[in-house]
């Protein structure tokens, strides 16, 4: 690849909800930039972006994928991102590295979801970006409605620069309205001619549309603005210039429309996308902090700054290995040289870089500022890390990847295989922020958490075909804990003395209830030597020790307090042991007696949902022993704030998708634990007996 200066670096994200067809935009502009010589598509599983048999298998995209390639003397890194909500971690590290964005929205689907979230993380971010109205030459097109949604929900104005030559069928070609140039298409690989005159049936509608446009444009800037009342003529030039400036100062959302799939409309969007987003160097510096000092530094997108390169995407391969995918932010990474990785505080050895297009690789003998660019074979450097150089360390504020929401128990069906699992999922886990593993001490269970049921079901098939395990998937065990409710005092003696050398040990403890979340307390008022200091730790070991299992149904016991304030001793049978086994008796005798309840967690339930479904989802919310804290509107969504016991849904994730069509999305956290219901109660102990008696 031919070398570039930063000014003629483009990196362009491709951003919006699942489906809407940024995969196959992407193809088409590969396709028109001359990169492949053919328009594969996401149905026939031949895309360049989508190479994943995962991908294949699902018509969907799971990773990000970037693809490098010249266009129009600049260089563009185009990253085709995953847009729904389980495949989305991705696409969070994503929006961390691009400097101008394409906002897909599906002339016929509208706005949705997960294009609103995405929105507004670039705009957080101060990403400029632009519309790409897809889906044309469906007959169900409406781009007026579209334009409406985007003005009442995103809440920007959105300026059409181009329009369209019929829907549907007739979707013919589109208008560039600040030109009036006219393309009209033919076939299904994008050959377009361009006519002279603008057809007639659509002549007033375009000079309407290009007034505005001028107009539009000319209020983002004072200068024009006076031009353009004085009736001067404004320049291709100083309206294209006043375009990328509002553009990159968020002030204009600009607008083009076609159809990805047919390839039409896409040459203006890519020759705008090149003209109008900016370049890394016009964007602001970045900040971070200076891991030796603690001070926040900054880093400007220039080559004469030192190193400091972003990791935002791991690809880990059970046989080409690891390769790291990062955009340098300012100075330049050469090949074969060590950096600095100063989030794992260790040097590491970089090999030669290439640059991506999809799975194939083009190798460079370094990326310099602006530029993204990948790595294979690194050893410690995971998503998120900082790559710098090693005189001056710098350290970039984590990625915000969302937290799992869904979780199971994972199990080889193999015994054989059960050693595989965690180093697989460990290999899985640096590729997939969206994945979380951890062995649950109470129940003993291996869980996975992740985004939703088909994120986690695309781990189950990715275990298969990468590293040959095959696993079951199966609803955990809510980890419930018991505690008391009654004050008692209880004695606890253990006394064994058969000639020879006994066992002597007498405690008197009081059990009381604490404030749920407190856990454990003990405390010694023990006075007058009733029990000899040594022995005190061996009453609250023993005790420790019967709290792992409760009385009820053999869950921990938390949230009580101990006072161990009496007690007898032999001075040749007591020992450690004894008074630990006195401490155990009184402990589980006292708490039998103390009123026992069993806990369960209860999750904090943020859910996002249409309108027209937040009857049914607060309904079935209530059913599920769930209290409603709050409803609060948001565009045309509205977010319900619920407590929600986990027992209740573990399996939320599939039915809330059946309650709101695919539109609902949620998010839950840990909040407290709360007694269970003694109807509820009542099975789990028995159910709890049940198993014992099995094992
Ligand atoms: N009719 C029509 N179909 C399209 C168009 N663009 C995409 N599609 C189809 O819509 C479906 C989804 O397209 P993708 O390109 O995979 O969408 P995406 O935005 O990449 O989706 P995710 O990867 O899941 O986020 C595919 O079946 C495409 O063939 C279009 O312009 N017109
Ligand atoms: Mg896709």
């Amino acid at each position: 690849m031919k070398e570039y200066g930063i000014h003629q670096i483009r990196n362009i994200g491709l951003l919006s909800d699942g489906g809407a067809g940024k995969t196959t935009l992407a193809e088409a502009i590969l396709f028109n930039a001359g990169v492949t010589n053919r328009l594969g598509k996401v149905t026939d599983g031949n895309t360049v972006m989508d190479y994943d048999p995962d991908e294949h298998r699902r018509g969907c995209s799971i990773n990000a994928a970037v693809a490098s390639f010249s266009y129009k003397n600049k260089k563009v890194n185009l990253i085709d991102t995953p847009g729904y909500a389980n495949f989305i971690s991705d696409t969070i590290g994503c929006l961390r590295v691009i400097d101008g964005a394409i906002f897909l929205v599906s002339a016929v689907d509208g706005l949705k979801v997960q294009t609103e979230k995405l929105w507004n993380s670039a705009k957080e971010l101060g990403i400029p970006r632009i519309f790409f109205i897809n889906e044309m030459d469906r007959s169900q097109a409406e781009l007026e409605k579209v334009l409406e949604e985007i003005k009442d929900e995103l809440g920007v104005k959105p300026i059409l620069l181009t329009y369209p030559l019929g829907k549907g069928d007739d979707f013919a070609g589109v208008v560039e309205l600040l030109t009036k140039k006219t393309l009209v298409y033919e076939g299904e690989e994008g050959k377009f001619t361009e006519v002279v005159e603008v057809p007639d049936e659509v002549k007033d509608a375009v000079e309407e549309a290009h007034n505005t446009l001028i107009e539009d444009i000319a209020e983002t800037n004072d200068d024009l603005m006076e031009k353009y009342l004085e009736g001067e003529e404004l320049s291709q030039k100083e309206l294209m210039e006043a375009l990328a400036q509002g553009v990159k100062e968020e002030k204009v959302f600009p607008v083009l429309i076609g159809s990805a799939l047919l390839n039409k409309g896409v040459h203006s969007l890519m020759e705008t996308m090149v003209e109008i987003l900016p370049s890394p160097q016009e964007r602001p510096p970045v900040k971070g902090v200076n891991p030796s000092t603690g001070e926040e530094e900054e880093r400007k997108c220039s080559m004469d700054e030192p190193l400091a390169a972003l990791v935002f995407k791991t690809i880990s391969d059970p046989y080409a290995g690891k390769i790291t995918l990062f955009k340098v932010f300012s100075g330049v990474l050469e090949g074969d040289s060590t950096v600095y990785n100063s989030s794992k505080e260790t040097k590491e050895r970089v090999g030669k870089p290439f640059f991506m297009a999809g799975k194939e690789q083009k190798p460079t003998d370094k990326v310099i500022a602006g530029d993204i660019g990948a790595v294979a074979k690194l050893k410690e450097t995971g998503t998120g890390d900082t790559l710098c150089a090693p005189d001056a360390p710098f350290l970039f504020p984590p990625i915000p990847f969302p937290e799992p929401i869904l979780s199971f128990a994972i199990q080889a069906k193999s015994r054989s295989d059960e050693e595989k699992i965690s180093a697989a999922l460990q290999r899985l886990m640096e590729e997939d922020p969206g994945l979380k593993v951890k062995r649950d001490e109470q129940t003993k269970e291996l869980i996975i958490s992740g985004l939703g049921q088909l994120h986690l079901e695309t781990i189950v098939e990715r275990l298969k075909r990468k590293y040959g395990v095959e696993v079951e998937l199966q609803t955990p065990k809510v980890p419930y804990k018991e505690t008391v409710k009654k004050k008692v005092k209880m004695q606890g003696r253990y006394k064994k003395q058969t000639g020879g050398r006994g066992q002597y040990g007498d405690v008197w403890i009081e059990i009381e209830p604490l404030p749920r979340g407190s856990g454990f307390e003990f405390e010694d008022r023990i006075v007058g030597g009733a029990i000899p200091r040594q022995y005190i730790p061996s009453v609250e070991k023993g005790i420790r020790g019967a709290m792992q299992e409760g009385v009820l149904a053999g869950y921990p016991v938390v949230d009580v307090k101990v006072v161990l304030y009496d007690g007898s001793f032999h001075p040749v049978d007591s020992s450690d042991l004894a008074f630990q086994i006195a401490g155990s008796l009184a402990f589980k005798k006292a708490v039998a007696q103390a009123n026992p309840v069993l806990l369960e967690p209860i999750m904090t339930l943020e859910v996002i949902s249409p309108d027209d479904c937040v009857g049914d989802v607060i309904g079935d919310l209530n059913a599920k022993r769930g209290k409603i804290l709050g409803v609060e509107a948001k565009g045309k969504n509205q977010i319900i704030r619920a407590q929600v016991p986990l027992a209740e849904i573990l399996r939320y994730a599939p039915e809330l998708r059946s309650i709101t069509g695919g539109r609902g999305t949620y998010s839950m956290e840990f909040s407290h634990y709360e007694e269970v219901p003694p109807h509820l109660a009542q099975k789990i102990i028995e159910k709890s007996k049940g198993e014992e008696g099995e094992g």
